[in-house]
């Protein structure tokens, strides 16, 4: 089972690479905005976790700085998601608010839905 997971994961990042998106480009203000608005977020992933390839994709196409935090080669993030977060499961977005709180976002689609809603137009 964990052979057959290996090399599904492996193929994974292996279309991934091969088919990676292409970021949008945007002026350096623009881009400076951007990062401004994601220096909080960290993702919690496992490298070959297909949930975690997805949000990578987005990142990568909307061209997004976002520190990852791998959960499976590092005890530290490991105990951070499962204490704090609540579950071990990812990806999972830690969002640090302005006022020192910490929101933990769970599931692949909301997290992609909260990072095109942090590049919409006038946001
Ligand atoms: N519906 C979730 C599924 C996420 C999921 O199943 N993640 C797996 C890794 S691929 C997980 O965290 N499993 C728990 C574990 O590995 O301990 C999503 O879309 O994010």
């Amino acid at each position: 089972m964990k052979l057959i997971r290996n090399i599904l994961g492996k193929a994974i990042i292996f279309f991934d690479r091969t088919f990676a998106p292409t970021p949008v480009k945007r002026s350096a203000e623009a881009q400076a905005m951007i990062d401004e608005k994601t220096k909080n977020l960290a993702l919690y992933q496992y490298h070959m976790c297909p949930f975690c390839v997805k949000v990578r994709r987005t990142m990568t196409r909307l061209n997004l700085h976002i520190e990852l935090r791998d959960a499976k080669g590092n005890e530290t993030f490991a105990n951070e998601l499962l204490n704090e977060g609540g579950k071990k499961q990812v990806p999972c977005l830690r969002i640090q608010n302005e006022d020192g709180s910490v929101n933990w976002m769970y599931e692949s689609d909301t997290i992609n839905q909260y990072l095109e809603s942090l590049t919409a137009a006038g946001k």
